[in-house]
This record gives C-alpha cells, structure tokens and sequence, in this order.
C-alpha cells in the first residue's frame, strides 16, 4: 500500500514539473499580460513624476521594468486606441473608429488580423477581461440572447467584459457573449436614441440621482448615476458599481490560476480611473483628491495583488507584462465629483499640454512600460514607440512575423536591447491627425474648436500649421512653424506621404 502510494506521488510530481515545464524558462513564449488603464496621465504616476499622489505598486513595473518616456496610445480616446492596439491599424484608417455608443455594432471585422489572434495561431491562450469599447454585434444586438460577433469572434477564447464604457448602458457583465446574471423574467433593453416609457432619466429626476451630471450624462439612472443611453430591465444583472475593479482583479487572478500551466495572453482592461469614478469604500478618501486620486490608488492596489497571483503561481519571471493607458488624461468628463476642486498640486497630465480629445500630447503620450522580471532589465527608455506596435513585436518575440498592418516590429526597443523606436507615427485625436518625426511635432491646419469647454482641455487646433520641438519645449510653448519653414516642409513631406496627400489644406 505504502508502495503504491509512493509510486503515485513520484507519478504526481513529474507530472507537475512537466505541466510547469511548458511555462517555464520560455523566452519565445513567455505569458504575455496587456494591463491597460483608461484615462490614465502621463503625470498620474509617481514614477511618472507625480508627487502628490504614490503609486508603488505600479512603480515597481517602472522601476524594475522598462519605463518609456515616448510611448503613445494611437489616439487621444478609448475607442481608436483600442482598435490600434488589438489590430495594429492606424484607427484614422477607420472612420467608425470613434468613442461609440454601447448600441454600436463590432468595429473590428472578424476578417482582421489580431493580437489576440496571432497570438492564439501562436498557441496562446487569450482572453480580454475588462473594458471592450469595440462594439457588439451586428448593430441590432438582442442582449438577452447569445451576442456575436464580439471579442470571442477577434480572437480572445474567453471574455470577460464591460460593452463600453461605465458611463454608458447596458451596465452589465458579459461573459463569452452572455449577459452575466440575467433573470429570463426580467429582460433588458438598450436604445441610444430614445427613453423606454416610464422610466426615470437624469435629466427628469434628479430626486434619483447621487452622483450629479456636469454635462451629457443624463439619460436612464443605474445605482443612483445617471447614464449615456437608456435601459430598460435587466435588474439583476446591473454590476455594483464600487465592486467592478475587484470583480476583475478576481477573474484576472482566477484566469492566471486556471491557465499557468500553457502560455496565455491576458489582456486586462481596467475602468480607472474614467467617469463615473467609483472606488470601492476601501479606497475612498485615501488620496485626499476625491474620487479620481482614489480610482487611480485603487487600480495600483489592484495590479498590487495581480503581481501577488502571479509570483504565487510560478509565472511572474514567466510573464512579460505591458503597462499602458488609452488617452490621457481629464478631470471633468461630465459629472460633478470634485476631481477639479480635489486637485491640489497634482498635475495629470505631467509637463504635457492637453489632456484627453486632445493632439497636443497629454492626448496620446502616455504611462508606458514593459516588465519581464530576469528578461528585461531595469531602465529608461526614450525611444518612440506606439501601442499599434505590440501587434509585429510581439509576433516576432513568438517568432512568427506580422507586416500586414502599419504595426512596427520594435521588438528589441520593447525588451531594452535597442533605443532605436519609431522615426515617425501618426497620432489621432477626434479623426484630425499630426505627426510626431523625431523631436518634431506637426500639427497640419484645421478648422474647427481649439477649446473643448465642458472639459476645459486644449484640443491642439488651430487654423495655422504648429510644429514643435519636444526637446526643447516639450509644453509646447513656441510654434516654430514660421521659424523653421524647412522642418516644416520636411514634416509635410513625410505626413502626406503616410496619411495621404489631399489631407493638408494647405493655405
Ligand atoms: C464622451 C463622454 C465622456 C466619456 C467619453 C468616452 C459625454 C458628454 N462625454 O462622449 O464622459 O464617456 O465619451 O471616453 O457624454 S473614452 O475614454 O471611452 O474614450
Ligand atoms: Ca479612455
């Protein structure tokens, strides 16, 4: 009996080393976790520079990891960002690459080549866990039913998501295409054009509300915060609003639990800290800047204890983690919740001009980081490099290749061996584009608003070419369009020859 016992437990422990052995000491199939914030500043960080508010758990990617000081979303909102991070397209390539609404249907066509696709021909396992903002469906998406095409149908096996944003219906889970927790006797409906009768909006009833709205924001009430769209139903499947970045930390940590023994690709999407900012009651207060400084203090927690699954399960030196963000940053968005008045002397946005829907770079520059604990080492990295390049680079770290989009294969910039990132890359802020060219920045002419009031943010337009230095003058002080006619010219040259020549008016 002892015997048999004995032969069983040394059957059990090779059987665990060979289960481990696919996910260990393996350089060209390493886990590969994606841990994207929304709305997260260039100046949100304290490795990032910030005083006023500590972030440790984030530094620690920073600090032992590869911290970029050039590293760019595609576009100064969620929605384009997004879709050039997952396809490696430039999103102004797309002109339904816009924030949609949560009604819209898929923006990427399953035809597409993908991240998560590639990775999965790679024999990875994906998943998305988080914010989707990518649209569902074909447009005229029954949420009661199996809704598809969706993430599973781009390449992610198991999803895990928000449709669109916190502030826009339907305020729900959904899991691999299903409406977590819905009661069959309480269906939901979704519009974006008009109410369902009898239901309360923000607008009509503000004796309903408890997180009051700015501007937008005042369609159907869930949880006492008025919305953008209407809902109808659904009641039991509405998420808890302070609960959804613990309830993804834990469908991270599980998804990791479940999948350490094969490489898995993990694209962990968190809300914070974007409108409405709900920080669980642990976290309220404790940044003594309302509930922005909260949210962000939560997300570090929350990354905090994501590390903790991934040491405890045997992947962390496994694993090559990427930190970014999708736009930068905004204190109002639409409700009153002090981030304004709570401000004090932190500064989001760092030295940057702008903030998010901006081209000015506080839009697209972002927190940018790569962390492979034994792989890359520690450092400060100020090459160029742009989330729509994870797609080749990560294809050739799985050696494999992927030249079919505008992605670059900045593979050894990613990992610390090479400083030489982009020469050029288009950046995006509401459809109009510039192009960052070395130290330069040209921003072409356009009409059209250069303020964007409600949310007291430079948009970067103006009717004149603008062309910065960032070296020099990384606020971007001193346009020296005028002053420097043949960088300009060079920078016209260069921009029309990637984004087409009919696209600067010229005057
Ligand atoms: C805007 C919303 C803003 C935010 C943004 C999307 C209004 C007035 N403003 O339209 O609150 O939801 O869309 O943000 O509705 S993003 O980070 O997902 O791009
Ligand atoms: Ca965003």
């Amino acid at each position: 009996m002892i015997k048999h016992i004995f032969i069983w437990l040394l059957i059990l422990s090779f059987w665990d080393l060979n289960s481990q052995n696919n996910n260990v000491l393996n350089t060209t199939k390493p886990n590969i976790v994606i841990i994207y914030l929304d709305d997260l500043g260039y100046g949100d960080l304290s490795s990032y520079g910030a005083t006023e508010i500590n972030t440790p758990n984030i530094d620690l990617l920073a600090n032992e990891g590869l911290r970029f000081t050039n590293g760019y979303a595609t576009s100064a909102t969620c929605t384009p960002s997004r879709y050039g991070l997952l396809t490696g397209i430039y999103p102004w390539r797309n002109k339904k690459a816009r924030i949609l609404p949560g009604t819209a249907p898929l923006l990427i066509s399953t035809k597409q080549q993908t991240l998560p696709k590639m990775l999965k021909q790679q024999g990875y396992q994906t998943a998305i866990i988080g914010k989707w903002h990518l649209g569902l469906g074909d447009g005229t998406t029954n949420w009661n039913e199996h809704i598809s095409p969706g993430p599973n149908e781009v390449g992610f096996d198991y999803s895990y998501i928000l449709a669109a944003t916190q502030d826009r219906v339907p305020t729900v889970y959904i899991k691999d295409g299903k409406v977590e927790g819905l009661d069959k006797n309480d269906p939901i409906y979704v519009d974006y054009d008009k109410n369902f009768e009898g239901e309360p909006t923000g607008k009509d009833n503000p004796e309903l509300i408890n997180m009051k709205w700015h501007h937008g924001h005042n369609n159907s009430i869930v949880n006492g915060i008025p919305r953008i769209g209407f809902v109808k139903g659904g009641n039991s499947a509405k998420w808890i609003d302070t609960d959804i970045a613990d309830n993804f930390l834990s469908q991270a940590q599980n998804y990791v639990k479940t999948h350490k023994e094969n490489p898995f690709f993990l694209y962990y999407a968190m809300n914070q800290p974007h409108v409405p900012r709900t920080p669980n009651e642990r976290f309220v207060g404790k940044s003594g800047m309302g509930p922005r400084g909260d949210a962000i203090l939560e997300a570090d927690w929350c990354i905090g204890e994501f590390m903790k699954t991934l040491k405890k399960e045997g992947v962390l030196e496994h694993t090559l983690i990427i930190f970014s963000s999708d736009n930068g940053p905004v204190l109002n968005d639409g409700y009153y919740d002090e981030a304004v008045e709570k401000l004090g002397k932190h500064t989001p946005a760092g030295k940057l001009r702008g903030g998010k829907y901006s081209l000015f770079e506080a839009g697209t520059r972002v927190p940018f980081m790569t962390y492979w604990k034994g792989v890359i080492n520690p450092g400060i990295s100020d090459a160029i490099v742009c989330q729509i390049d994870l797609l080749a680079s990560l294809a050739a770290l799985t050696e494999t290749q992927e030249n079919s989009t505008d992605s670059n294969n900045l593979l050894d910039v990613f990992l610390g061996k090479s400083q030489k990132g982009r020469d050029d890359l288009i950046i995006e802020a509401s459809g109009k584009t510039a192009l960052r060219h070395g130290d330069w920045l040209m921003i072409p002419p356009y009409k059209g608003q250069s303020y964007k009031e409600n949310v007291g943010i430079e948009l970067g337009i103006s009717e004149d070419f603008q062309l910065y230095n960032l070296k020099e003058d990384i606020i971007q002080q001193h346009n020296l369009a005028k002053e420097q006619p043949l960088k300009l010219k060079e920078c016209i040259a260069i921009y029309q020859d990637l984004r087409g020549k009919n696209i600067v008016e010229l005057k």
